[in-house]
């Protein structure tokens, strides 16, 4: 037994679905900005982006987010419509074919309405539900929302990311929105704390978290961790090519043994072998 995996069950309450978290799980990334297809347009948007998701949901994923606005460093806000237009067929389609509970990532209340209406099952918002009306919103409804730290907005958050104590600062803010939304409504079962990533911060302060991970997992609330093909990366392993596969999976690999349940990530087939692999040496494979 490792000590460092979790043994006690975990389950996360997901509009239909409930997730079984006791051996960590792939969030699939489904991106359908224009700039994540090269040919652009919406009629190749729409087949290209289901196909993806089929493939990410073949591999192992248990939750595949639908993202419609980019929240990289220094991108730009896009409008309600744009947003609406770009990830609600996709939602609508997605629930059609696939099983498996669908996340948006947004942080619109217009855009959650809908995203529910058309049949998602989590809100991923990257502003924690800080917008006004987004915790009424979810709080009316039955889906999952994963709260993720921030400082700042995206399109300045790298300029000068400074933390007195990172792990507590983030740590107190996450407790913040937890104690809003259950305030609000919202059953404990249905939230994931994330620390956000390279939203914010520097390398040291993502080594830092991660390192201090398992101090987050003790409040109790499932953890969510998104490291994939994140730039830190090449700063870390020097690489000019842009080939992050290697690295995403040992930064993966950090987080779930310290206690993250689910893993956001691009690769989802190599990063479910990986998570076998480690949670085989805890002496449970996978089957429960
Ligand atoms: C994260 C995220 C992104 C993350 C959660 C990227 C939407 C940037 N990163 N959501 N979204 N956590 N919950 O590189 O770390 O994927 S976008």
């Amino acid at each position: 037994m490792h000590p460092a995996i979790d043994a006690g069950p975990m389950r996360l309450r997901c509009g239909r679905h409930t997730l079984n978290l006791d051996i960590p799980v792939v969030m699939g990334v489904l991106n359908v900005t224009p700039d994540s297809f090269s040919d652009g347009g919406r009629f190749v948007a729409l087949p290209a982006a289901l196909a993806q998701a089929e493939r990410m949901a073949h591999e192992g994923a248990a939750i595949i987010d639908v993202g419609g606005e980019s929240t990289r460093p220094g991108a730009a806000p896009v409008d309600v419509g744009e947003e609406l237009r770009r990830v609600i067929p996709v939602v609508e389609k997605l629930v059609e074919r696939i099983q498996l509970p669908v996340s948006v990532d947004t942080s619109k209340p217009e855009v959650m309405r809908a995203a529910i209406a058309a049949g998602a099952s989590m809100i991923n918002d990257v502003y924690a539900l800080r917008e006004p009306g987004a915790i009424d919103t979810v709080a009316k409804s039955e889906v999952a929302i994963c709260l993720m730290h921030m400082q700042g907005e995206p399109r300045t958050m790298q300029k000068e990311p400074r933390y007195a104590d990172v792990l507590v600062e983030v740590r107190d803010f996450l407790r913040g929105r937890v104690a809003r939304c259950v305030d609000a409504g919202i059953a404990a079962s249905r939230l994931v704390i994330d620390p956000g990533f390279g939203f914010g911060k520097t390398v040291e302060h993502n080594l830092e978290l991660l390192r201090r991970l398992r101090e987050l997992a003790a409040d109790g609330c499932p953890v969510l961790a998104g490291l994939s093909r994140k730039s830190m990366i090449d700063k870390l392993t020097g690489r000019t090519d842009g080939e992050r596969l290697g690295g995403s999976l040992a930064l993966a690999m950090l987080a779930i043994l310290g206690g993250a349940r689910i893993v956001r990530a691009h690769d989802v087939g190599p990063t479910v072998d990986a998570i076998r692999i480690v949670t085989a040496m805890n002496g449970r494979h996978g089957e429960s």
